[in-house]
């Protein structure tokens, strides 16, 4: 049995400091989340009320106790044990959440998948977190079967929904085992997933998070700002897989004994008679999310959103204009949040009541964040910065101390990438990132990631990957193609070149935009000096107009 891992987890003169200000997120040196959301609450008074809703599905806390309990005794017959690390790939069915439930129940570290992902992707993911077994749906298994074949460790594979003969079936796991199951005695400190995120260099970076992370984010972040009752419901899109999802489809709800709504993918009109029809109170969104939805005509008349307490943006930054329209709308509050899968979920808040729109918000309470120079200096008010936070969350790379150390800087600050103005009234404003992260409609796309994709293709001599100011979504990608001799430029040559990342990426990753050029900027050391491409696009959109 493995009870540590600390060969993967940074050396601790990397780790961040850990800042225990708020009583509520002090915890027992023993500590298991599974026994915090599911046992505290089915045998706590809450066995009868509702835990998730999905389409025509009502799963009590009770039920779900069961399940969890089920399948943990299967996961354990099939001799997976604590401290293995188990690949999820499934979407946002209440399948992924018994899963999950059910591993942390053993102290197995799940390691959630975006369903997006393609082989490539999910084969740097297995091997890098040693997964050795998979829980997958039926529907997503042919690009996990593909990564497998560069993936040697991964032996077992559980087939959940549609499974063939010959699968191991999730359902079988369950069959026959006994509705009990004592929750290992995890260490509080202990890991208990690993989140993955693309870097800004495109290798995806595993993020740990302990049983005492992910609690402490709903007792910080979701216990001040949200303010949650056992009468709430919280839904929306964004994948379980996603440290955002995890917190405010799973953890959140459960923490406090409310219910959680699962939908398929978003969909506008979807998303809104989902809101109405299982009277969502606390939905969860990206930023073009709410803007899609404020394109449904009649939207404030066609759909009954009283049921609606308020709503989350996070994962990109949300524009004035569009919180305002939403709350002229709906009637409703809309709180925009910055987290990151490294911080597991948000620390830089808007709060009900105290809004200023086109701006983030304030620290959220237990967490301290400041605005400093390259040298970890805070800068005054209004002055731009890099974004620096401490908190009872981290950045903990797994197996990735270089990366750690430019995270985790000036003594034990986490440092984002972000650049902010904090105001004179303590307030804190988005400016952009400082490296070459994409981000688009609520995903990050690194640059670079997709050059070396594009480069592959036999036309393309070079290419510069850059953001390209859009409406709706914030930015798109944006490709600039140098051709080797012999091709030509042409919207069929771009189209194959679309489908190419498509192919090779998850989809969201390819450039919607592709501009043939003769070359490419660079410094004088050789360098692309990406920084040009994109004060390019920035002028061409300010030219263009809104
Ligand atoms: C950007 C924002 C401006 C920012 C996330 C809430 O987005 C999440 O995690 P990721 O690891 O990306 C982190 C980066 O995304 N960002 C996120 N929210 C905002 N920029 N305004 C915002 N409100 O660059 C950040 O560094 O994908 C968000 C909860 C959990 C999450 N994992």
């Amino acid at each position: 049995m493995i009870t540590s891992i600390e060969e993967g987890l940074p050396p601790p003169e990397l780790l961040p400091d850990r800042v225990y200000t708020l009583p509520e997120v002090r915890y027992p040196s023993r500590l298991n989340v599974a026994r915090e959301l599911v046992d505290a609450n089915a045998e706590g008074g809450c066995a009868d009320r509702p835990a998730i809703f999905f389409g025509e599905q009502v799963l009590t806390f009770g039920e779900l106790q069961k399940r969890v309990n089920r399948l943990g005794n299967g996961l354990r017959e099939m001799g997976l044990d604590r401290g293995d690390r188990v690949l999820l790939r499934m979407p946002n069915v209440p399948e992924f959440i018994i899963t999950w439930l059910a591993c942390q129940k053993l102290g197995i570290i799940t390691v959630g998948t975006m369903p997006m992902l393609r082989a490539r992707e999910l084969a740097y993911i297995a091997n890098d977190a040693g997964t050795t077994a998979a829980v997958v749906w039926g529907r997503l298994r042919e690009e996990l079967e593909k990564a497998r074949q560069a993936a040697p460790l991964l032996n077992g594979l559980i087939v959940a929904g549609e499974a063939q003969a010959g699968d191991i079936a999730w359902q079988s796991l369950l069959d026959g085992q006994p509705d009990r199951l004592t929750a290992e005695e995890t260490g509080a400190n202990e890991a208990a997933m690993i989140a993955y995120t693309s870097g800004s260099t495109g290798i995806p970076k595993g993020c740990v998070h302990f049983h005492n992370d992910i609690l402490a984010s709903a007792d910080s972040y979701a216990r001040y700002v949200l303010t949650p009752a056992e009468e709430d419901r919280f839904g929306g899109h964004p994948t379980l897989a996603f440290t955002f999802g995890t917190g405010g489809l799973l953890v959140f709800p459960f923490r406090f004994g409310a219910s959680t709504v699962l939908m398929g993918p978003f969909q506008a009109e979807t998303m809104l008679e989902t809101i109405q029809r299982y009277r969502i109170s606390v939905a969860f969104c990206a930023p073009t999310s709410y803007k899609l939805m404020l394109r449904v005509p009649d939207l404030e008349r066609r759909y009954d959103l009283r049921s609606l307490r308020l709503s989350v943006s996070a994962a990109e930054p949300l524009p004035a204009a569009t919180y305002e329209e939403w709350v002229k709308r709906t009637g409703t509050e809309l709180l925009d949040g910055i987290g990151s899968t490294e911080m597991f979920h948000i620390f830089i808040s808007s709060v009900r009541g105290k809004v200023r729109p086109g701006a983030t918000g304030v620290p959220v309470t237990g967490y301290d964040c400041r605005v400093v120079d390259e040298t970890g200096h805070e800068v005054p008010a209004g002055t731009a910065g890099l974004v620096a936070i401490k908190g009872p969350t981290g950045c903990k790379y797994w197996k990735k101390p270089d990366r750690q150390a430019e995270y985790v800087r000036f003594g034990g600050w986490n440092v984002t990438g972000d650049v902010y103005v904090r105001d004179d009234d303590g307030y804190f404003r988005y400016q952009c990132r400082s490296d070459d992260m994409i981000v688009s409609g609520g995903y990050k796309i690194p640059g670079p990631e997709v050059e070396r994709v594009l480069d592959e293709h036999p036309a393309v001599a070079e290419s510069a990957v850059v953001a390209s100011p859009d409406e709706t979504r914030g930015y798109v990608v944006k490709a600039y193609i140098v051709l080797k001799p012999g091709p030509t430029a042409s919207e069929a040559l771009a189209l194959q070149l679309q489908e190419h990342v498509k192919n090779e990426l998850a989809p969201y990753k390819y450039p919607r935009r592709i501009e043939f050029v003769e070359r490419l900027p660079r410094t004088e050391t050789g360098k692309i000096r990406r920084v040009e491409l994109r004060r390019q696009e920035l002028e061409r959109a300010r030219a263009q107009g809104p």
